[in-house]
């Protein structure tokens, strides 16, 4: 239990003893003696948390309802009984997360399009990614140029997006190791596209819709799937189309890069198209000019969330913090302005700017914010980008002029990092994919967990995250990481060359001989990817499945609905899921109590849908299961039991 709230979930003085960044305990302070709303008081405003919901025992989905499973009424009014409204529950929320990736994934195409087009100056920096997709897609390139080629690419992801056939999604059939298509196959999963599973979800859910829920658990792995090729892969390739392979690169991360003589704008979001224009811009001589007339000594521009992690990537642009800390960079009051696209935007982010004079940008229609400035970016209306980026610039040179300096207070605390590892620099680092095998069976590296996905206030803020990973290092554990979990480990110092002193003897001297990071932040969120593909080709390379080999997906913190989808993309190429707490599944309780009233008391009984996930259903069907663990420590060694189990088997 926490002791602040003598609790299963952390209260206010257990956040801010444990959470791990010190400029986020400070800043935490900060707001609450301004009395200034944050999430904080907004959670606990909300306890205790509804029982049925917590426990995926209300549906909504109809106008019968809203029905609730309870003592006194085990089924809905339609008749819908616990497995089915739980699982309906888990399926329609990774439905939404496909749609959040997918529309990021639009944009992300449509972009390659119209530069292709000669409609949108960009100039498609990944010419490797063009041919290796094209070469995949058995897309004919004779006499045709890059341009020409590039917008060949992005319309067959804009088909895997969109396919409404039983058609072989392009991007699994080139991606995906035979194992598992074979497998895949024949459990009657495979996808027709995003959006064709999306819809088929929404369908299957609806009143009077499947009322089994084993072909619902099928549906989830099936959308899994078409989420994985044509959101993950897709949209973390096709932005390597156009914005470059990312390479290796030390930075400084944290609020400490913001600067009070400096203009501070914060780039927010998860698409990174409209953000590149916008630093073009930055980066121009007249814009950096013109931030020394109006009396700064230049002009920084901090990271955060997705959008954060791409320009760290490829640009090195300093990243500040996650989605849980959006409130607190404002917090600051030294943010000129905060430049937002799509997702993860939460709405109390204008109500902390105007506590602050900050100016809050939105470029993306799907993302309105009553009272902020819209400038939004829409590739199929391209004429206005140029423009564009250059107001976004001007309101933030304008705020920096117009500032009341009385309120700025930034923690001066600061974190070398290394961002910027594409799959490829990965497999570079270590001298090529043989010698990172070489190094995982001999025990050097004794396993590689990517752990991932945001923050939730139901944990105490990024300390499961951190400590997760410092006992994982310790014990020799390689790290990929993105999202919001890779701004506190990056936060943290973990991702910069000097963590490797933190690492086990064997992998301490590997990274230091290679001066590479125990941790690797491999991008946003759709670049999950990168690791997803990093595990196909280690495996490979091992003459192995993956389903076998020392790897594990953590998601400590998940919050946004699209992690549903990151986790089950993972458990169905056969990687197990460990989550830093109870998904809203039910667990089972053995017996019933007599005369139970209220839902605490219910028989919850035999839970077929938490057997499903975390015993061996699931199991045996794709080789992976789903582990709980919300304490960090705990949740570390089940890792590392997972991990040994794995080479075990494997003889190593
Ligand atoms: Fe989650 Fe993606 Fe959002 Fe952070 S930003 S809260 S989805 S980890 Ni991508």
């Amino acid at each position: 239990n926490y002791p602040s709230l003598n609790a299963e979930m952390p209260g206010r003085e257990d956040v801010k003893k444990l959470t791990p960044n010190p400029a986020s305990r400070e800043l935490l302070q900060r707001m609450e003696d301004k009395n200034i709303e944050t999430w904080l008081d907004r959670y606990e405003a909300q306890q205790p948390q509804c029982g049925f919901g917590l426990r995926g025992l209300c549906c909504r989905n109809c106008q019968w309802g809203p029905c609730r499973i309870g003592p006194k009424s085990p089924k809905g009014i339609c008749g819908k009984d616990l497995n089915l409204m739980v699982m309906g529950n888990i399926v329609r929320a990774l439905a939404a997360g496909l749609a959040a990736h997918g529309r990021h994934a639009h944009e992300v195409y449509m972009t390659i399009i119209a530069a292709a087009e000669g409609k949108l100056d960009f100039p498609l920096l990944g010419e490797e990614r063009v041919w290796e997709l094209a070469e995949k897609f058995s897309i004919q390139i004779e006499d045709k140029d890059l341009a020409q080629t590039a917008k060949e690419v992005a319309q067959f992801l804009l088909e895997d997006l969109g396919r409404m056939t039983a058609d072989p999604m392009y991007m699994l059939e080139a991606y995906a190791p035979p194992e598992r298509k074979q497998l895949w196959q024949e459990l009657g999963v495979l996808p027709r596209s995003g959006s064709y599973e999306m819809m088929e979800t929404l369908h299957m859910t609806t009143l009077g819709g499947c009322s089994d829920w084993t072909a619902l658990a099928a549906q989830e792995l099936r959308m899994a799937l078409a989420y994985c090729y044509s959101t993950l892969y897709g949209s973390s390739m096709a932005t390597e189309i156009l914005f470059g392979i990312p390479q290796p690169k030390i930075t400084e991360v944290n609020y400490g890069i913001l600067k009070e003589d400096h203009v501070n704008i914060l780039m927010h979001g998860h698409s990174p198209v409209m953000a590149e224009k916008v630093l073009e811009k930055i980066y121009s001589a007249e814009i950096q000019q013109q931030a020394k007339d109006y009396g700064a000594k230049g002009i920084v521009v901090g990271g955060m969330c997705c959008t954060g992690d791409e320009l760290l990537c490829r640009h090195g642009v300093p990243s500040v913090t996650n989605i849980m800390g959006q409130e607190l960079a404002i917090g600051t009051g030294a943010v000129d302005a905060v430049v937002v696209d799509m997702q993860c935007v939460i709405p109390g982010l204008k109500t902390a700017a105007d506590c602050f004079g900050t100016e809050v940008i939105t470029t993306c229609d799907s993302n309105r914010i009553p009272g902020a400035h819209h400038i939004p970016f829409d590739p199929e209306r391209p004429d206005t980008l140029e423009q564009d980026a250059e107001r976004i610039v001007q309101l933030a040179l304008a705020a920096f002029k117009n500032r009341d300096r009385s309120h700025i207070h930034i923690p001066q605390h600061r974190s070398r990092a290394m961002g910027g590892w594409s799959c490829e620099a990965v497999v570079d680092a270590f001298g090529g994919l043989e010698k990172l095998a070489q190094h995982l069976k001999d025990g050097t590296i004794k396993g590689i967990a990517t752990v991932v996905g945001c923050n939730n206030p139901k944990v105490p803020y990024e300390h499961n995250h951190v400590t997760i990973v410092k006992k994982l290092i310790e014990n020799g554990i390689l790290v990929t990481t993105t999202g919001c979990c890779s701004h506190a480990l990056l936060n943290a110092g973990l991702c910069a060359p000097e963590a490797a002193e933190q690492a086990s003897a064997g992998l301490k001297d590997l990274c230091r001989q290679l001066g590479i990071p125990p941790v690797l932040a491999v991008g946003g969120c759709v670049d999950n990817a990168r690791s997803l593909r990093l595990f196909i080709d280690l495996a490979q390379q091992a003459g192995k499945h993956v389903k076998d080999m020392p790897f594990m997906f953590i998601g400590p913190e998940p919050g946004n609905e699209k992690t549903v989808g990151q986790g089950v993309t993972f458990l169905a190429h056969g990687v197990s899921n460990l989550v830093g707490f109870p998904a809203p599944i039910p667990v089972p309780l053995p017996t019933a109590k007599e005369g139970a009233q209220s839902n605490d008391e219910m028989d919850r009984g035999s839970n077929d849908v938490a057997d499903f996930f975390a015993g061996d259903g699931l199991y045996e069907k794709v080789g992976a299961r789903v582990y709980t663990e919300p304490y960090p420590k705990l949740a570390a060694q089940t890792v590392r039991m997972h991990i040994k189990r794995k080479r075990l088997g494997l003889g190593w």
